[in-house]
């Protein structure tokens, strides 16, 4: 053979390596990409740890996961890792060993009992063990979960470049129910969605089963998501008929492999909406025996049926008040239908009512907390983060700490409802973080949130959160790229609530773009700080509930009429004096719904954080601020910063064009414009509109509104997805 044929071939496939593009990025494979390892050095460490991979155990669940591995190996090593027979007579050198104890002596001869007692049955040991000369990773747990989830994790540890050489990790959830929330309607649109339609397909369901099931499936697995409510929270009793139970069923079936239980929205009214009875009260011998019947039905066909959210009396939904009964009665009621086969109640403490003559941040404490005690063990009370709903900034809900002797669990909003939809870039997990670190004081200092969820501070042993969802079924799942990062960061803080968003966001990022390390520190700078931006150009200093009536995506201080607690007057009260809501002792006396010295703390101005002050206050446009300006000035300067800081964000963006791949390049530029613009009609309209009332000048040297404010008045969206 000549040299020119032998190299031949080789330059030809250099040439087309090289002269090819790479298939275009969709964004559709999540932080699942699996890719080369492209540091040439890690590659080979990893290639001899990683010679061989064996699983012990048959179930559908160590099915998937040895797939989910031999998938990633092959893509992050470039070649087939070979599957190993029995561990006993491997003669490799280096090896992975996955399975539970007991289907493997070895793995149970290896793993000390000690270690396997702390992890309960979703939790992992990935360790890697000296045997007769050979380097075994072991990856196990009490059960086939745990083999799951420790398989993901060891993954992840790849995907991040992490040193393998010697581990010893154990891992258990902190919170048992980590679960997404659909609010999928049965005609597949989204309520609050902004990334297509849904993904349950009912049309074709239960006969067709799509790849997408299955690949959201894996990727709420990979970070730990057990469960999923399939259905709107404005629930649909359709949902119920044996015809759409079978649908469901379906999907529960795709999903199980997985560890992911399916549950429903229960609408309250249902017994008489599909069940023909004249009444739905939760006290009425019929009705409780409908709900049992209904749910032994359930049951047949989904055997590990999770159980019901409900959003009850809230916002016109039907619920157990219309018959004077109270929240108690009518969750305990489903709650007994269901624990017979295990299953659970989640019911929303989103109650309020502009009848009833009281401040609206008030409303669910005062209609929970009497209540406490009373709700059967197998209920969890599901309160969103914050007293109001999902805004930018809001101060912990004073339901956290307030009912010890009740399940409580947190709800928060993936899906950007009041942040941008999927226009915005907001990674969301430092919402989530302060959140669940803030200090109640409910049994003194240290009694955070995030100890109440857990179950460890009041002793509590259903213990679950809640993420309403931002996925839909676009090809990238959620629109805009980084809304990914949301997604991801639900389910690694209802893994474990202490986490921090930060490493959180280095995980991610590494996984989804690139392990280089400038990129890494650039895009997570750009995520960091996107939040606060965001609370910035939207509603600072603890404004809240501003935004544009229906649609929620801009900004809309005006809006006066309707409904008096949908409004945004209701909310800031400005005046030519001041602006804010008092919530003081001699206002609405929220802060009388905190512990001591959390109420004290909000209660005054000079200690109240100024980044809720005006949740808290009304205070004089004059007011001194910490930083010397004045009450006006600062609310300018600060959604001034909001946008300088887009325009900052977009310069940084630019300078990481080398190492993001084209496609998702250019779409994070457009949405990133788009934001600017936005960002630029809520700061304009917003100051524009409060100077009405402050009647003083925007402050020096800040560039002047474009337009009048008639302008943001009537301005209308006509290029933001899902706003109806
Ligand atoms: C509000 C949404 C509304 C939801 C409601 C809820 O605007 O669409 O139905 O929350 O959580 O923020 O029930």
């Amino acid at each position: 053979m000549s040299m020119l044929q032998k190299i031949l071939p080789v330059v030809i496939s250099l040439f087309l390596s090289t002269a090819l593009p790479a298939c275009p990025e969709t964004g559709y494979r999540l932080w699942l990409r699996y890719d080369k390892i492209s540091d040439p050095v890690l590659l080979q460490n990893y290639k001899s740890s990683i010679t061989g991979y064996v699983f012990v155990g048959n179930s559908p669940t160590i099915t998937v996961t040895r797939n989910e591995l031999k998938i990633a190996l092959k893509g992050l090593l470039d070649c087939e890792i070979p599957e190993l027979a029995s561990p006993e007579k491997i003669k490799k050198k280096s090896f992975i060993l996955a399975g539970t104890p007991s289907d493997s002596k070895l793995i149970a001869s290896l793993i000390p009992l000690h270690g396997l007692a702390k992890i309960g049955n979703e939790g992992f040991i990935i360790k890697t063990v000296r045997f007769h000369k050979a380097n075994i990773i072991i990856i196990t747990g009490n059960t086939d979960r745990g083999v799951l989830y420790g398989t993901f994790h060891f993954l992840r540890l790849l995907q991040t470049h992490s040193n393998i050489t010697s581990l010893n990790i154990l891992d258990t959830p902190k919170i048992k129910i980590r679960i997404l929330n659909h609010w999928d309607n049965l005609n597949r649109t989204v309520e609050r969605g902004y990334a297509g339609l849904s993904l349950w397909d009912w049309n074709t369901l239960p006969d067709s089963l799509t790849e997408r099931y299955t690949d959201y499936a894996r990727a709420n697995a990979s970070v730990g998501i057990n469960g999923t409510v399939l259905t709107n929270v404005n629930a649909n009793a359709l949902v119920l008929t044996t015809e759409y139970l079978k649908k469901v069923a379906a999907l529960a079936n795709v999903f199980r492999p997985y560890g992911i239980k399916v549950y429903l929205t229960a609408r309250f009214s249902a017994p008489v909406e599909i069940g023909g009875l004249k009444t739905a009260d939760p006290l009425d011998p019929e009705v409780a025996s409908w709900w049992k019947r209904k749910v032994a039905e359930i049951y047949s066909l989904i055997p590990d049926f999770g159980g019901f959210t409900v959003k009850a009396n809230s916002e016109g939904q039907p619920g157990p008040q219309n018959y004077n009964r109270s929240h108690a009665d009518g969750a305990n009621m489903l709650a007994r239908a269901l624990a017979p086969y295990g299953g659970i109640v989640m019911w929303r403490a989103f109650v309020y009512d502009d009848r009833v003559p009281e401040d609206r941040a008030k409303q669910a404490y005062n209609e929970f907390v009497p209540l406490d005690g009373k709700f059967m063990n197998n209920v969890l009370i599901q309160v969103k983060n914050g007293p109001v709903d999902f805004q930018p900034r809001e101060p912990f809900h004073p339901l956290f700490g307030a009912m010890p002797h009740t399940n409580v669990m947190p709800e928060f909003q993936i899906t950007q409802e009041y942040l941008g939809a999927s226009v915005h870039l907001v990674y969301l997990a430092p919402l989530f973080e302060e959140c669940l670190k803030s200090d109640t004081y409910a049994r003194g200092k240290e009694s955070y949130v995030a100890s109440i969820i857990d179950g460890t501070l009041f002793n509590n042993n259903l213990t679950a959160m809640a993420g309403v969802s931002n996925i839909g079924n676009v090809e990238n799942w959620t629109g805009h790229p980084f809304g990914q990062a949301n997604w991801y960061a639900f389910g690694r803080l209802a893994w474990n609530p202490y986490e921090n968003s930060e490493t959180i966001a280095e995980e991610w990022i590494k996984m989804t773009f690139s392990n280089d390390q400038k990129c890494v520190e650039g895009i997570k700078k750009i995520m960091m700080n996107s939040r606060e931006n965001a609370v910035n150009y939207m509603t600072p200093l603890g404004l809240h509930h501003i935004m544009y009536a229906g649609h929620h995506y801009g900004p809309g201080p005006w809006v006066s009429r309707g409904r008096q607690d949908w409004t945004s007057v209701y909310y800031h009260r400005a005046d030519t004096l001041g602006i804010g809501f008092d919530r003081t002792t001699s206002g609405s006396n929220a802060v009388s719904q905190y512990f001591s010295p959390v109420k004290e703390i909000f209660n005054n101005p000079e200690t109240c954080p100024e980044n809720l002050l005006l949740w808290f206050h009304h205070l004089p446009w004059d007011y001194k601020m910490k930083s010397g300006r004045t009450l006006w000035e600062e609310l300018c300067f600060k959604y001034y910063e909001g946008v300088d800081a887009v325009r900052q964000m977009r310069k940084e963006w630019q300078e990481l064009k080398y190492c993001v791949d084209n496609e998702r390049f250019e779409q994070v530029s457009e949405l990133m414009a788009k934001q600017e613009r936005d960002a630029k009609i809520w700061r304009d309209g917003c100051v524009l509109y409060f100077q009405t009332f402050s009647r003083r000048p925007i402050p020096e040297g800040l560039e002047k509104p474009e337009h009048p404010l008639e302008y943001y008045i009537n301005h209308k969206y006509t290029d933001i997805p899902g706003l109806r």
